[in-house]
């Protein structure tokens, strides 16, 4: 199997993450998509390929062009304004309540405004290099899945930083470009056929679900923690279905603290049905390992072999699968859990 990779998600390197109320080292951090590397490549059935350049074209068609605009010159232009420091994170935030009854807000001229404005969250750190690692990521979704439209049964790609909590004008959750979204739209505009995006990270995909919610050649289908407890916290209710034209093509399954085995695998078999009822042509799947029982910030309870399990229910699919890397910060299991899952994923098939 192709595994895509790009050592350009090192240029992402934040040192601090304020989260829980305290500020700490961060869980997303370069060493994760490095465990996942080494593991890759200590097993000699992956092939390590390099992405190649998409530009951001693709990206632009499922962002605002502001969005990218800002995420290409922010940390420098912040740089300039302030006492330098390492990572870069807003202090305000443009909430709906701020501007009851009058016009609607314009995004500021100043750059410490313009980060409230573009991300949502306080967990996001920009630094010197985040930009050019989330381009790395797209163009390696890209190249993912530019593999399966080429033939290939299934194909992984490294992406980091990850990216389905990124709106389609704002970042936050560690993402900053949607990778899976961004390949979505490349497969669903390209090929004029629908796409499914599996997302079974343990923490909803706000971002892919927004992006898509009113699409009927995009279907999302999401397994995670409840968002009555679970971050993203507002998005990721089952009664969430899609809206015009979308309508009945978002597909949200909360699961229950401690989910095992057993009950996950069951939840991704009630997933898989409605994929097949959509009936797509090509499948994404933003993987998330987060759900792992050890996980440090999550709190289900699936298995290394219950990884396995869930690859080879997808590949009951029989759809031509992207496997796009989203969270997953148990990092002394991390690479053992993904290689798990891409064996399910391909079988006896190599
Ligand atoms: C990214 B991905 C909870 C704070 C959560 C952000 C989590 C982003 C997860 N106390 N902080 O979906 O793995
Ligand atoms: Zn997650």
């Amino acid at each position: 199997m192709n595994v895509v990779y790009t050592p350009a998600h090192l240029l992402h390197d934040p040192h601090l993450e304020f989260e829980t109320s305290r500020l700490h080292s961060p869980f997303e951090h370069i060493g994760r998509a490095e465990a996942i590397r080494e593991t890759l490549q200590a097993d000699a059935s992956f092939t390590f390929v390099s992405p190649t350049e998409w530009g951001t074209d693709p990206i632009t068609a499922v962002h605002d062009p502001g969005l990218v605009r800002f995420m290409s010159t922010a940390w420098a232009e912040y740089q300039q304004h302030n006492p330098a420091t390492r990572e870069v994170m807003p202090d305000m935030f443009f909430r709906a309540g701020l501007r009851n009854k009058m016009t609607e807000a314009r995004e500021p001229q100043s750059i410490n405004g313009r980060l409230g404005w573009w991300c949502f969250e306080t967990t996001s750190p920009l630094t010197e290099g985040t930009y050019e690692a989330a381009r790395g990521a797209v163009d390696t979704a890209l190249t993912t899945t530019q593999m399966v439209l080429d033939g290939a049964p299934w194909a992984y790609g490294l992406c980091r930083p990850p990216g389905h909590h990124a709106t389609s004008s704002m970042y936050g959750g560690y993402c900053f470009f949607n990778n899976a979204a961004v390949a979505a739209h490349h497969i669903a505009s390209s090929t004029g056929t629908k796409v499914t995006v599996l997302d079974v990270d343990y923490h909803h995909g706000n971002g892919t679900q927004e992006i898509f919610y009113d699409r009927d050649d995009v279907q999302y289908v999401s397994l995670h923690g409840d968002p009555a407890r679970a971050y993203p916290y507002s998005i990721g209710y089952a009664d969430e279905t899609g809206t015009g034209r979308g309508l009945g093509n978002n597909l949200n399954l909360p699961l229950p603290f401690k989910t095992d085995d057993d009950h996950y695998v069951a939840a991704l078999a009630v997933a898989c049905q409605a994929i097949s009822s959509f009936g797509p042509s090509t499948l994404i799947v933003s993987l998330g390992l987060d759900t792992y029982i050890t996980d440090p910030i999550s709190d289900l309870a699936v298995t290394t072999d219950g990884f396995e399990r869930c690859g080879a229910l997808v590949a009951e699919l029989g759809l031509p699968t992207a496997v796009l890397q989203e969270g997953g910060y148990d990092v002394s299991a991390l690479g053992e859990n993904v290689r798990r899952w891409l064996i399910g994923l391909r079988g006896t098939g190599g």
